[in-house]
């Protein structure tokens, strides 16, 4: 135990007590330790406590697991900036309801899916479990370009456009089961996208094979980020959890949990060892190119598995359960924390080309400290310390590199530099430009499962606590808490130079396309105030634009019984001026960005007069942006 640690080592209420004082001292703005002159929180690192107006450092996106969408936040002030809707159902901007975010969601479903949803009654699916969201790389750091996402609960991975922070791409992952672990290639760019499967299941799972798991595989994707394609796909042993990959471009790496193949928790966590997989990329590529591989649903799919014995894979044998898969900053190591292990597995990506030339797979481990009960995932300072969630014990751990290597290789020396406790049951933990080449080493937070007593009670259902923790510091100490709703697993910080979205669409931008192509085949122009309902027979478009306070229609007339789409174009081409369409007693709604064009489709079965109104506050005469829909009867 280092000295640092000793001193922290107070009670849990203890520390309670101290994080209270700071917070009444930072609420009546009296100065203190942790005020500054003008009574905001002044760290190191930076400012935590912004004053009005002031704009953070980093953009963070934070993921949202099983709410499905992706969140904007300003970091480390941590306010929250704007949510994007990607595998959920969302009532403000009609995601999930236009055509334009309809095709989206439908697009890349496979036919099977399509199948079943429609005997549900669906289009596609309306939750999502939303845990990793990453950007994509050049040359080993953030490009701005995309943030990549993956859903455990329907087996997809989406892709979201930075430049308007909107999703634009969704596809479900043919043969695999519930996308969980997912990173972007950082090397020499995105590139690739891994995706791992983590449940098994019988390769062409019709209903032939049940209860018989000898026959199940899992399987790795490679997803061409750029075309959001699947590229390629790999069947493995075991399953797969989180993944990551190496700063080369060469290898990618999955942890397995279950080397069992078992189907319950006993048999999950039998075995002392499980693996981690090592995916050979140049290999696969060789073997589907040469055409040596076997077509499953439109996809090529080589076989990795351990008796295989290809040179796609290495198994390494890592202590039970492997969990969080992290590389350094150092582009040398690769972290995989050991969940039920007290460990951290560090392996050379440069000992591992001698694995795939027979060398025995456990001599790319370098070292593999204890670290404390439950590592779950680690991040870096980019100055050699990594910081290792413990689950178990409630706290990260600061430990260094070097001296794990060294101690792995016999010398007497302790890599733990510090614990601090966090409140509770921390899971992913990040830092500041932490998984790229770049990592900064002024932040980390903490995303905590539980948060029982540190808020005010709001019934059973609590929220989680994001903690961050100020790396400049000497002593690792908590100085922010933050509670969200369920359940971000992971987050990226990254700096806000990176990030450079537009303030007004493009109107050529290709989300309306449809809308785009069907205004043309009737005549209208969208790109001016257009105002026109088309009928074709008993499908009805409407096309109107929107400049505040008005819509170009105040009323138009359809038949019950008609489908009638309504077009919107915002006209308005201010910052921040978003109109909405929001059809009331149709359960209807949707936003409509500055120069942008959004469409909806239903049923006009609700007889009478109808009004529709802009939701979205927009004008001192907002109240006043609304019109009517009449709908004339049905003939008796
Ligand atoms: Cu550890 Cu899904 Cu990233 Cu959650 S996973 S914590
Ligand atoms: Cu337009 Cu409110």
């Amino acid at each position: 135990m280092s000295n640092a640690f000793k001193k922290l080592a107070m009670t849990r209420r203890g520390m309670l007590g101290a994080t209270a004082t700071g917070a009444v001292l930072a609420g009546s703005g009296i100065g203190g330790s942790l005020l500054n002159s003008k009574g905001s929180a002044a760290h190191a690192s930076g400012k935590i406590n912004l004053e009005p107006g002031e704009l953070d450092e980093y953009y963070g996106f934070w993921s949202s697991g099983q709410t499905g969408e992706l969140r904007i936040l300003g970091f480390p002030s941590m306010r929250e900036l704007m949510r994007v809707p990607v595998f959920n159902r969302c009532s403000a901007t009609g995601w999930g309801q236009t055509n334009e975010s309809l095709k989206i969601l439908t697009e890349g479903l496979l036919p099977e899916t399509k199948e079943f949803l429609a005997t549900q009654g669906k289009v596609t699916y309306d939750n999502g479990d939303l845990h990793h969201p990453h950007m994509s790389f050049t040359d080993g750091t953030y490009d701005g370009r995309y943030l990549f996402m993956n859903d455990k609960a329907n087996t997809r991975v989406a892709r979201v456009r930075c430049d308007v922070m909107k999703c634009d791409k969704i596809i479900e992952i043919p043969n695999a089961h519930d996308i969980h672990g997912m990173r972007p290639q950082k090397y020499p760019r995105t590139g690739y996208v891994f995706a791992n499967g983590e449940h098994e299941a019988p390769l062409v799972n019709d209903g032939k094979i049940l209860d018989d798991p000898s026959q199940y595989v899992n399987i790795f994707t490679a997803i061409d980020g750029d075309e959001m394609k699947v590229a390629w796909q790999v069947i493995v042993s075991g399953n797969l959890d989180n993944t990551d990959c190496d700063y080369q471009g060469k290898y990618a790496f999955s942890t397995s949990y279950n080397s069992e193949m078992g189907m319950n928790l006993a048999e999950m966590t039998e075995n002392e060892m499980d693996h981690v997989v090592v995916f050979n990329i140049k290999a696969i590529e060789a073997a589907v190119a040469a055409g040596d591989y076997q077509e499953l649903n439109g996809v090529a799919v080589v076989d990795g598995r351990k008796e295989a014995n290809s040179q796609f894979t290495r198994y390494i044998p890592i202590p039970n359960s492997p969990h969080g898969c992290n590389a350094a900053p150092d582009m040398k190591h690769i972290m995989i924390n050991g969940k039920l292990s007290p460990t951290v597995s560090v392996i050379d990506v440069e000992k591992v080309d001698a694995l795939f030339d027979g060398a025995d797979p456990r001599s790319c481990i370098v070292a593999e400290p204890q670290l404390g009960l439950g590592p779950l995932h680690t991040a870096f300072d980019g100055k050699g310390n990594a910081f290792t969630t413990l689950f178990l014990d409630s706290q990260i751990v600061k430990w260094n590199i070097d001296k794990a290597i060294r101690a792995y290789a016999g010398e007497e020396v302790d890599p733990i530099e510090q614990k601090v406790d966090v409140h509770y049951q921390p899971g992913h933990n990040s830092t500041s430009m932490g998984e790229t080449k770049e990592a900064d080493g002024k932040w980390l937070i903490s995303m905590n499962k539980f948060s029982k007593d540190r808020f005010l009670n709001v019934g059973p259902l609590k929220p989680e606590n994001e903690q961050i923790i100020d790396l400049s510091e000497d002593e690792l100490r908590v100085v922010h808490d933050g509670p969200t709703f369920a359940e971000p697993h992971d987050s990226i910080i990254v700096r806000a130079d990176i990030v450079n979205p537009v303030d007004v669409w493009d109107r050529n931008d290709p989300m309306w396309e449809e809308a785009r192509k069907q205004a043309e085949a009737d005549g209208v122009d969208l790109d001016w105030g257009h105002e026109e309902l088309i009928r074709d027979g008993n499908k009805v478009r409407v096309y109107m634009s929107s400049v505040a306070p008005e819509f170009s229609m105040e009323k138009f007339t359809v038949k019950q019984g008609d489908e009638v789409t309504i077009y919107v174009t915002n006209m308005d081409d201010i910052d921040d001026v978003t109109h909405g369409f929001c059809l009331a007693n149709y359960g209807i709604a949707m936003e409509v960005g500055p120069q942008a064009t959004a469409s909806v489709t239903f049923k006009a079965e609700r007889p009478g007069v109808h009004w529709f109104y802009c939701q979205w506050f927009c004008h001192a005469l907002h109240m006043e942006m609304r019109g009517r829909m009449f709908v004339e009867p049905r003939a008796a």
